[in-house]
C-alpha cells in the first residue's frame, strides 16, 4: 500500500478515468444532472437489450416471477430525491493509501430516482416465514479479489420490506442512462452505494445469510486483513462546501477577493436530520456554525447549508466544513468516526479548500 507521499498508480488512474466524481462545484444543483452525478463501476457496463431483459424473482417465495420492463412500469410508481454517496469516499486521503478507485471528497450525487417500490413486489411474490435475506444480481460480470462473480448484494429481509426502497427505472425523470444501471436498479435510500444493484435482473430470497464476495469480503470495516470486520451500512454524515472565488487550473486553488463571500455547500447523513455543520478557514483550528437550511428535498436528500464568510484581510486560508447528524454521529473526531481501514471506506476526513484572498480591485 503506497503512502500519500507516492503518486497513484497507473491502475489506481485507470479506474479513476473510468469512474468519475462530480465535480463539487455542481453542489449548486439541488438535484445533480445525470451527466455530473458520481459513476461507480466495479465490472464493464452491461449493454442490455431492454425489450428481451426480464427480472426474476425467486428462491423462497411462494410465487416465482419474471417481469418486464412494461411489467414493472405498470406497477404503483414512486419518486424521492436520494442522496448517494460510494462508500470508498475519501479513501485516497488515507494514510497508507488502500489501493482501490482513489476517491477524495467527490463521489457523491442526489438524483430524483423513480420506480416501484420493491416491498409490494415481495409481497405478491410471497416470502418465506424462514426468509432471512433477499439477494439482488446484476448483470455485470468479472473478477474481483480473484474470485469469477456477478455483482451482487444483499438485504435482510426487514431491510428490503422498508417502504423508502424502490426499484428505479428513471434518473431525474428520464430513462436510467446505461452507467447508471439499465433499465433497472436497486435504490436503498440512506445507504452507501454499494447496496444499490445496477443492471438488476434477479432478486433471490434465501433462507440463509448471503456469503457472496460483495458482502463478506468486501464493504467492512476491517483494521487488517485477519479482522473480519464491520460491515458498512448507512452512510455516515458529511458536509461538502462549493469552492468560492475561482480555480487555478492545475492546482485548484482558489482566488477570492477581499470582502464578504457566503459560502454554500450540502451535507448529508443516512442516519436522518443534519444537526450542525461547521465552517473553519483556518484548516481545522476554530469551527464556527454554519446555517443549516430545512430540508426541501424530503427525508433522503442532502440538506444545503450557507456561512457567511468576511475574510480578515489579504492572504492565505485553508477552508474546511464537516457536518453531525440529530441521531448523534459526527463526521469529526474519535472514536466516533471509523479510522483506517483495509478497504478505505467512510473516511471523515473533512474536505480542504485552499484559498488565496486578494486585493479586490
Ligand atoms: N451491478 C452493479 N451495481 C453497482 C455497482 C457495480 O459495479 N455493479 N457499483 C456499486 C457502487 S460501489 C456504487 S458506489 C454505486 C454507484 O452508483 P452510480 O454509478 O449510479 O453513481 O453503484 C453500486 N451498484
Ligand atoms: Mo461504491
Amino acid at each position: 500500500m503506497p503512502d500519500e507521499a507516492d503518486g497513484v498508480t497507473m491502475e489506481e488512474l485507470q479506474l479513476a478515468t473510468r469512474n468519475h466524481g462530480m465535480p463539487v462545484e455542481a453542489l449548486n444543483y439541488p438535484l445533480t444532472p445525470a451527466g455530473l452525478h458520481y459513476l461507480l463501476i466495479h465490472f464493464d457496463i452491461p449493454a442490455v437489450d431492454s425489450q428481451t431483459w426480464r427480472l426474476d424473482v425467486g428462491g423462497r417465495v411462494a410465487r416465482p416471477r419474471s417481469l418486464t420492463i412494461t411489467d414493472l412500469r405498470a406497477r404503483p410508481q414512486m419518486t424521492a430525491a436520494v442522496t448517494m454517496e460510494c462508500a470508498g469516499n475519501g479513501r485516497a486521503l488515507f494514510h497508507p493509501r488502500p489501493l482501490s478507485q482513489p476517491w477524495l471528497h467527490e463521489a457523491v450525487g442526489t438524483a430524483e430516482w423513480t420506480g416501484t417500490p420493491l416491498a409490494a413486489l415481495l409481497e405478491e411474490a410471497g416470502v418465506d416465514d424462514d426468509a432471512v435475506e433477499v439477494v439482488f444480481t446484476g448483470l455485470d460480470r468479472g473478477l474481483d479479489g480473484g474470485i469469477e462473480q456477478q455483482y451482487e448484494r444483499a438485504l435482510s429481509v426487514a431491510d428490503a420490506f422498508r417502504p423508502e426502497v424502490l426499484l428505479a427505472y428513471q434518473m431525474n425523470g428520464q430513462p436510467l442512462l446505461p452507467q447508471h444501471g439499465a433499465p433497472l436498479r436497486l435504490v436503498t435510500p440512506g445507504w452507501y452505494g454499494m447496496t444499490n444493484v445496477k443492471w438488476l435482473a434477479a432478486i433471490t430470497v434465501l433462507d440463509e445469510p448471503f456469503a457472496g464476495y460483495q458482502q463478506q469480503q468486501v464493504y467492512r470495516l476491517r483494521r487488517d486483513s485477519e479482522d473480519p470486520g464491520v460491515p458498512v451500512s448507512r452512510m455516515r454524515p458529511r458536509a461538502l462546501m462549493v469552492p468560492p472565488g475561482i480555480p487555478d487550473f492545475y492546482t485548484r486553488r482558489r482566488l477570492v477577493p477581499e470582502g464578504r463571500h457566503t459560502l454554500t455547500g450540502r451535507a448529508w447523513s443516512g442516519w436522518g436530520d443534519i444537526a450542525s455543520v461547521g465552517v473553519s478557514v483556518d484548516d481545522g483550528r476554530n469551527w464556527e456554525h454554519a446555517r443549516v437550511e430545512p430540508r426541501d428535498l424530503g427525508p433522503w436528500a442532502w440538506q444545503a447549508w450557507t456561512f457567511e464568510w468576511e475574510p480578515s484581510g489579504p492572504g492565505e486560508y485553508l477552508l474546511s466544513c464537516q457536518a453531525q447528524d440529530a441521531a448523534g454521529n459526527s463526521q469529526a473526531g474519535e472514536p466516533e468516526s471509523p479510522g483506517w481501514n483495509v478497504g478505505g471506506y467512510a473516511n471523515p476526513a473533512p474536505q480542504r479548500v485552499p484559498v488565496t484572498v486578494v486585493v479586490a480591485g
